[in-house]
């Protein structure tokens, strides 16, 4: 009996101890830095990191430790983010710029510890200052824990995707004229696929990505949109995709011929090598839908090439992209997306808010410059979210000035609803269209249900707006057309298995209701991940309590973290 007892007691010892031990620590070292890139028949002096472009793809397993050292050696001030990562208690390492640090300047460093907890799937790290992101960012792969399993067969082989996009200029310098100009900036030259613009550019035969199969096998693609102003449809010539998850979470699997993603959205799918061995194309291009607003029209390849393919000299099977304003087969592929069974969504509502979520107008003032007044009819673009166009802090950032409890540097009356109710997506007012600007924070209490109706606004043009949220993941639980309509709309959410998110594509000239729980403390920025939209103002922050014990408490800030 005695010996049943300690041998039980040793098991219950080692099933506590196990899941502590496979948990990984991995280090690593980010030096930002300028390197000489070549593409389209250019080289630039680009900033990356450790020299790669795009940057390294890392590699865990759900519930391990990540501890990245970042060493600017650029000249600009920078920051990263880990997109989608949830920061449970540590959104000092979340890393927008002004939100939760201060950049890193040139010259300094900066140690990012943070720990993955519940999240498998792809999601990836960005720069989050100016425009660095357009070179500086690279995947992160969460696989289950050591031992788990996928929830689907195992995949013979894994290929990242991360969708780019690539001036011929410094990305710098076309954000810097856009800022000054008040015009909207300058569109990309190429879209790329892991930094490769494919065989349809000028120079680039050589710059073409080859995606190895072999006849027979599944193989899982992670892709993931990290272009900086453009949503992208993704297809693979002749092969069907089985979606099996998004933006780290499993999804309920289905088959489809096309993907969108906004920026900032991943989607992992598998695909099988049951065509004709052969050279497919594996391509991106734009969804753009907003109306007469110049885009980046090109497309990227990459070639998903079979093993003993038939014909080497012939020509890659080119993909049949959709229109680029084909919004049914958006609608159609975003409503494809559900969780993998019953999930618990909140349903007793603390928090009912209704954000308006789109551009606008600032009027010049009078005996400003014309050089500075580049936008439409002598205005300067601007962007908002309940017409509260977003400004960052410069001399602390808004978590900093929160836990010193500093006065100034932001305010809590973010408006929990528009100050102006209208037809959001009729023909609006031009007396509507001009935002006013504000650093103005929504409060929450740690644990509160939130409820938000992100509705667009078809000032100036419609367009879908990618919002991402930091430091959580949300449930859409509806989107639709036209003006959000409570009796109308409610009881069609689906509080059944409604897919769980970052970012979720609100329709152009639409709306899209997301909920989550505030459980996470911290100050958490909700912007377009458009960045041309966030550079206007498209944003806002969260500002979530602690709870009680140290369990749903901030970390103390790291000795480390880089002060303005
Ligand atoms: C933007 O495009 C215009 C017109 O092609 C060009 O003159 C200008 O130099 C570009 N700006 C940047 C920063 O590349
Ligand atoms: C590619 O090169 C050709 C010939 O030099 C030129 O006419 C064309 O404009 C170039 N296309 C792009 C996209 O640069
Ligand atoms: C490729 O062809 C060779 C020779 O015909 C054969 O031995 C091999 O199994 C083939 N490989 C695949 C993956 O089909
Ligand atoms: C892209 O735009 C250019 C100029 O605006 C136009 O000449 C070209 O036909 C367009 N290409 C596609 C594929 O629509
Ligand atoms: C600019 O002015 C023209 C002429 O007055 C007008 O037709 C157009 O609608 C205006 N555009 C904007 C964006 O205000
Ligand atoms: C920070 O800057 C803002 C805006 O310039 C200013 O109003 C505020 O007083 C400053 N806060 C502190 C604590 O210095
Ligand atoms: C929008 O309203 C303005 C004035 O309110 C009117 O001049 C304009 O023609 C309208 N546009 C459309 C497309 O209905
Ligand atoms: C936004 O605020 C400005 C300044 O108060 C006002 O002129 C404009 O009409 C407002 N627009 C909306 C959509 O509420
Ligand atoms: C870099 O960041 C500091 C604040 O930490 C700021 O004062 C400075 O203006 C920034 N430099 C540039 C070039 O944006
Ligand atoms: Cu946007």
């Amino acid at each position: 009996m005695e010996k049943k007892m300690s041998s039980l007691s040793a098991l219950a010892l080692l099933l506590l101890w196990m899941p502590l031990a496979m948990a990984k620590l991995h280090t690593h070292q980010f030096v930002v830095e300028a390197t000489p890139v070549k593409r389209l028949c250019k080289t630039h002096n680009t900033i990356t990191v450790n020299g790669m472009y795009p940057g390294p793809t890392l590699e865990v397993n759900n519930g391990d430790t990540l501890v990245v050292k970042v060493i600017n050696r650029a000249r600009y001030n920078v920051t990263i983010h880990w997109h989608g990562v949830r920061q449970m208690r540590s959104a000092w390492a979340d890393g927008p710029e002004f939100v939760t640090q201060c950049p890193i300047r040139a010259g300094k460093s900066y140690t990012y510890r943070f720990t993955i907890q519940g999240q498998e799937g792809t999601l990836w790290w960005h720069a989050h200052s100016s425009w660095l992101r357009a070179t500086v960012y690279g995947g992160l792969i969460i696989r289950p824990k050591q031992g788990d399993a996928y929830p689907f067969p195992k995949p013979h082989r894994e290929t990242p995707l991360l969708l780019g996009e690539w001036w011929d200029a410094n990305p710098i310098d076309v954000v810097r004229e856009a800022s000054r100009s008040g015009a909207a900036p300058n569109v990309s030259d190429a879209y790329t696929i892991n930094g490769q613009p494919g065989d349809l550019y000028n120079c680039s035969a050589k710059h073409t990505l080859i995606v190895p199969i072999n006849p027979g096998q599944t193989n899982l693609l992670r892709v993931v949109n990290s272009a900086l102003n453009q949503e992208l449809f993704f297809k693979v010539a002749n092969h069907k995709l089985t979606v099996v998850a998004a933006d780290a979470s499993y999804v309920k699997p289905f088959s489809t011929s096309v993907l969108m993603l906004g920026p900032g959205q991943t989607t992992d799918v598998l695909i099988t090598a049951n065509q004709p061995p052969n050279r497919y194309h594996i391509a991106a291009r734009a969804y753009a839908s907003a109306q007469g607003a110049p885009f980046d029209n090109t497309t990227t390849t990459a070639i998903l090439q079979y093993h003993n393919f038939s014909s080497p000299s012939a020509k890659p099977v080119a993909a049949l992209m959709p229109a680029f304003n084909d919004t049914p087969t958006v609608t159609a592929f975003t409503r494809s997306l559900r969780s993998p069974r019953r999930v618990e969504v909140p349903t007793k509502i603390d928090h009912n808010l209704f954000f308006t979520v789109g551009l606008g107008l600032n009027n010049c003032p009078r005996g400003a410059r014309a050089r500075n007044c580049q936008g439409p009819n002598g205005t300067r673009f601007a962007a908002s979210m309940n017409n509260v166009s977003f400004v960052l802090p410069s001399n602390f950032s808004l978590l900093q000035a929160h836990q010193q409890g500093l006065r100034g540097v932001f305010t809590t009356d973010f408006p929990a609803r528009p100050p102006t109710q209208f037809d959001y997506t009729g023909n609006v007012s031009r007396s509507l269209w001009q935002p006013m600007r504000g650093t103005r924070l929504y409060k929450l209490k740690y644990g509160e249900a939130v409820q938000v109706v992100l509705q667009g606004t078809s000032i100036f043009t419609a367009e879908n707006h990618p919002i991402h949220l930091h430091g959580y993941d949300f449930y859409i639980v509806a989107e639709g057309f036209g003006n959000f309509n409570p009796t109308r709309d409610t009881p069609k959410f689906n509080l059944v298995d409604p897919p769980m998110r970052n970012t979720a594509s609100v329709p152009v000239g639409g709306w899209a209701v997301i909920r989550f729980v505030a459980d996470n403390p911290g100050v958490w920025l909700m912007h377009c991940h458009l960045d041309v939209h966030i550079t206007w103002g498209l944003a806002m922050a969260f500002l979530v309590d602690n709870g009680v014990g140290e369990l749903q408490t901030l970390q103390p800030p790291p000795p480390d973290l880089p002060l303005c």
